[in-house]
């Protein structure tokens, strides 16, 4: 997703262009807000649900198209990539309760590391997205949960591991990337953003486990 030429009238995007800030499945430290970055959850079934999604890995490996395929349900083949952090919302409807998401997707460019890192703590899930033609991006899976972890994403966030552009001819077999999913204990899924396959189930997966997920303290 990105600040050009979105059009779906029930997607409200923005992107952001932020500048450098020092400053959220299984990585490391909780999230001291003990609710995972969802709205409150004592409020379930009155008002609307808020979650916050992130989008982790090496840039080119397709999150911006994702997240894009979900909400605009359109493909661009050309590549922008994203500077520092592109936000959108896209209202759903989940199980039969509203749902406002919101899309933080990041740059998988080392050079915006900085300002990914504030925005780990507060999110509720994220989609960790390596590229199925390119081995580089999956070794680098381990960094990105790592990051995740150093800058509080919390212990038990969910995340699903997005195999994608599975439409071409793939060098990372899909039973490596199951591997690597079970042995950090997370879900594993082949998507396409070009051909739309299992990209909106992947959503609706992870934000159903994340509603569904009790908070911290609870
Ligand atoms: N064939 C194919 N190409 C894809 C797919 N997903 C993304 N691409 C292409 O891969 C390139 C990078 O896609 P982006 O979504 O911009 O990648 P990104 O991970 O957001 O990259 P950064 O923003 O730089 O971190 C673009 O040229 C896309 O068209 C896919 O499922 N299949
Ligand atoms: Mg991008």
């Amino acid at each position: 997703m990105s600040s050009r030429g979105r059009a779906a009238a029930d997607a409200v995007i923005a992107s952001r262009r932020r500048s450098s800030r020092g400053s959220g499945g299984v990585v490391g430290k909780q999230s001291s807000s003990g609710s995972h970055g969802v709205g409150d959850p004592s409020d379930a079934g009155k008002k609307q649900l808020r979650i916050k999604i992130l989008t982790m890995g090496d840039a080119g490996t397709g999150k911006s198209c994702l997240v894009k395929r979900y909400c605009e349900e359109r493909f661009v083949s050309k590549y922008i990539s994203t500077i520092g952090i592109d936000y959108g919302v896209k209202p759903t409807t989940l199980k039969g309760r509203d749902v406002r998401v919101n899309f933080w997707d990041m740059s998988g460019n080392e050079a915006f590391f900085e300002v990914r890192n504030e925005f780990y703590k507060d999110c509720s899930g994220a989609i960790l997205v390596y590229d199925v033609t390119n081995k580089k991006s999956f070794d680098a899976l381990p960094n990105w949960l790592e990051e995740a972890r150093k800058y509080g994403a919390a212990q038990d966030m969910p995340i699903i591991v997005c195999a994608n552009k599975v439409d071409k001819r793939r060098v990372v077999q899909e039973n490596d990337g199951m591997q690597f999913a079970v042995a950090n204990g997370l879900s594993h899924w082949d998507t396409s953003a070009q051909s739309g396959a299992n990209v909106t189930d992947v959503f609706e997966t992870l934000f159903t486990n994340i509603i569904e997920r009790p908070p911290i303290n609870g």
